[in-house]
Parts: C-alpha cells; structure tokens; sequence
C-alpha cells in the first residue's frame, strides 16, 4: 500500500471513525454484527408491553428490507421456530405472523428483518346509533347532502356511474333497497355491489353482520331506494363489500392491509376506511395505505372520535401522509365535540384534512331492507368525502388521487375553528368541482396556445 494511500485512509479514519476500516481495507468487521440490532426497529409499545408480561403468542407484523423477495421473506419467517404465518403481502414488504415473545431476539438477529410492530386492534369509529323511526319523518330529506353541495353535481349529471368504492368494514347488507342495484328496479339485473370478500376468519362472505358498513356504504353511494329520500353522495358508484371488521365492530390492522390489497387489485377508484387504531405515520396500515394511492387509488380515512389536540395519533391509518384525514362536523355547521385533532404529535402534521358531515346522518339500516337509521362519528363523515372523491372522478377520470385530495382541501368552507380541529373546512364538493374544472380550463388553454 503506498504511503499516500495509507495517509488518506488515516485522513478517513480521523473523519468517519474506524467503522469504514473493513469497508476499505476488505477485512472482517472487529466486532460480529455490532449495530444490527440497533437497525431492526421494534414498536415502542411492544418492548413496553413485553417488559411488563410475557404474552404468549403475540400477532405481529414483521416488515423486511425492501430487496427481500415475497418468497424468501416467507422462507425466513419458517425457519424460525414457533413461527405461524397468517400472510405474506404484495402491498408492503411485510408478512403478519403470530409468534412466541422469543421471536423478537431472534428476528433483530436477521439482517433481512427491518421492523417488528404489533398487529394492533382497530375499530369502527361511530360512536352512537339510533333507531330514527320518529326520526324519519321530521328530518329534512337528504340534507347532509346539502350541506355539501352533492345535489348542484347531481344535476349536471354528476353521480358517481363508472367509479368503484371499495368499503372497508362490517361488510354490507346488499339486499338493502339503498344498495341492491343501480337503478331500483328490481326487473333488471345491474348490481351495485360488484365484489365482495372477507377477511375476518369464519365469516365467508363480506355480507354485514352488523349496521355500521350498510350506513356507511349508503353514506357513500347509496341510491335511497324508490323513494329516494336518503341518498347516498355518489348514487350511481359501484361498491366492493371489504369485510375486514367483525359483527362487533373490531378487526385487526393485517385484515384491513389484506382488504387495502385485495381493494387494489379489484379496481377499487376509492378506498374508504371508517376505523382506526393506535399507530404511527410510518406503521405498517400507513404504509399499505400510501402505497394504495401511489397506485392511484384515493385512500379516505376516519381522524378518529377522541377529542381534543394530538388525539389523531390513535386513528391509524388516517395519520397516513397520503390519505385524505376526515373529521366529523355537524347540522349546524361547526366540528362535532368528539371529532379527532391534530396536529400529528410524531411529525407535526396538520390532519384533519377536511371535516364532512358526521352527526345524526340518515343512512342505510342493515337490519330492515326498508328502514334507514341515524349514526353519528368520523365514521360517517369518511363516506361523504369518499363519495365525493367518485364524483370528482367522475367528472375528471385523470385526476390523482392529489389533485382530488387538494380540490377538497382548497374549496372546502371555513368553519371558524382552528385547523387542528377543522383541517381546512367542511368539503363542499361542487366547489371542488369548479376549482379542478377551472384549472383544466386554463391549463388545457396553455397546451392549445402553446401548440405550432
Ligand atoms: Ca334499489
Ligand atoms: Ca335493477
Ligand atoms: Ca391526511
């Protein structure tokens, strides 16, 4: 080695330290895998959780570097004793697994593992329902609706025909009238729900068997049945019945990643996901979530019902940077009292996004084919925004999910509040539908006068 090589390397050392030592002279590290279990991060709350008691088994969700094939990344977690697989996804280089307390030593051992994360539980995020016979007839017909422009689309023809919202939830009651074709004539075969699936282990179907999908999914696309009268905000949307809750409303966050997947793949336009758990931004339902909408797909996602700042760090996947963070307002127009509030306490976002209807909303009962029921939470403010999302697609079918998400945001109505707990207002759909209408406008001008 010359003495102007081994002066540099000298130089090097001083500046870096000796780590780049082996990197540049090509011998072994000094010590076996130093650092490798400082670069395999587990969640906080599991070592926490461990330190405290040893429950055995535990579901995880083991995240792998991104060059780790979907193969190996299976043959890696095998190989490790007590090691059951419940699935290895496409979305998110991440396998969910249940394991023994054991398996985390093991796993910081493999240079392959990036990440250990609980499998957290989520649930629905309403927060009351109730059976609004009396209610029925004194509400004024579709008035949410109004609230937020839906109808003024309607009229121009706008309705949702073409677009795909995938339901992320208890399932859906699709004989309900609101929701069992497209048109309400039961003489001619056009459903809406085009596809259906479960991944809540012992139910087959992604028929509901609860309440809180069939308001949901009415929130969002229902036609109101014969009469009407409680319309969804995209009544001509086709749905995807994703069961990924339980008749108990709970579910676990590897279901609703299988759901976000297999939404994906199904031509899903939108995603809506009324339910949440604890999380971070970077977990893995977030990353899942963020990927949907890399591929185009427009992710909507309840910010939660725990009031108060800093309370949407338990509404995962919503603190998603990509997804569109949905808070809840009222019939008067100011953010309901349990609405979820920023700022995100892990990277000072501002989430909610937007706030949309979200107290008292008449939607479809699961129970009774006819009936329609009031639920309140951001549960039912997520559909609003994933129904106007179809609209706006709709009309602009080579929008990002970006451009819907900002149209929404810039047109949305100031409510006097805050924007930790309104976002940037309560959406208002058919402003959103000038802005991007007026912006095609002038842009598709400067393509022509930039012609030859
Ligand atoms: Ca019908
Ligand atoms: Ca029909
Ligand atoms: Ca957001």
């Amino acid at each position: 080695m010359s003495l102007l090589l081994k002066s540099s390397m000298l130089l090097l050392i001083l500046i870096f330290g000796s780590s780049l030592v082996p990197a540049l002279g090509g011998s072994p590290p000094a010590q076996k895998s130093q650092g490798r279990t400082e670069d395999v991060f587990v969640e906080p709350s599991l070592s926490e959780y461990m330190r405290n008691q040893s429950i055995d088994p535990m579901r995880l969700i083991v995240t792998f570097r991104s060059d780790v094939s979907w193969e190996q990344r299976a043959q890696i977690l095998s190989s490790i004793e007590g090691v059951s697989i419940h699935r290895v996804f496409n979305i998110i280089p991440g396998v969910s697994i249940t394991a023994s307390p054991s398996f985390i030593e093991k796993a910081k051992e493999s240079k392959y593992v990036e990440g250990i994360w609980i499998d957290h539980r989520v649930k629905a995020l309403s927060n009351s329902e109730s059976i609004a016979y009396s209610y029925r007839a004194s509400a004024t017909s579709n008035y949410d609706m109004q609230l937020i422009n839906a109808p003024a689309l309607w009229k121009l023809g706008v309705d949702g025909s073409g677009c795909v919202i995938a339901m992320l939830d208890t399932g859906i009651n699709w004989n309900h009238e609101s929701l069992d074709d497209l048109d309400d004539d039961p003489a001619t075969d056009d459903p809406k729900v085009i596809a259906k699936v479960s991944f809540v282990p012992g139910t087959v179907s992604g028929f509901d068997d609860d309440r809180h999908g069939t308001h949901t999914a009415g929130i969002a696309a229902g036609t109101g049945g014969p009469s009407h009268t409680y319309m969804g905000v995209a009544p001509q949307a086709q749905l995807l019945a994703v069961k990924v809750l339980t008749e108990d409303r709970w579910g676990l966050e590897s279901w609703v990643i299988a759901g976000i997947e297999w939404s994906v793949k199904h031509g899903a336009d939108v995603i809506s996901i009324s339910l949440g758990g604890t999380g971070y931004p970077n977990d893995p339902l977030s990353r899942a979530s963020n990927a949907a909408v890399e591929a185009g797909v427009v992710v909507v996602g309840s910010a939660g019902n725990h009031p108060g700042y800093y309370s949407i760090s338990y509404a995962s996947p919503a603190q998603a940077t990509k997804v569109i963070t949905v808070g809840a307002s009222t019939r008067e127009d100011s953010v309901a009292r349990f609405s979820s509030g920023g700022p995100n306490p892990y990277d000072f976002r501002g989430d909610p996004d937007v706030v949309a209807p979200g107290v008292r909303v008449m939607s479809a009962d699961a129970r009774n084919q006819t009936n329609y029921i009031s639920m309140s939470g951001t549960s039912m403010a997520t559909p609003h925004v994933s129904g106007s999302a179809a609209l706006l697609l709709e009309a602009f079918p080579d929008s990002t999910p970006s451009l819907i998400s900002s149209a929404l945001m810039a047109s949305a109505v100031d409510l006097g509040f805050d924007s930790y707990r309104q976002g940037s207002g309560r959406i208002d759909v058919y402003k959103a539908y000038n802005l991007i209408l007026e912006w095609v406008n002038r842009t598709t001008g400067v393509e022509a006068a930039e012609l030859p």
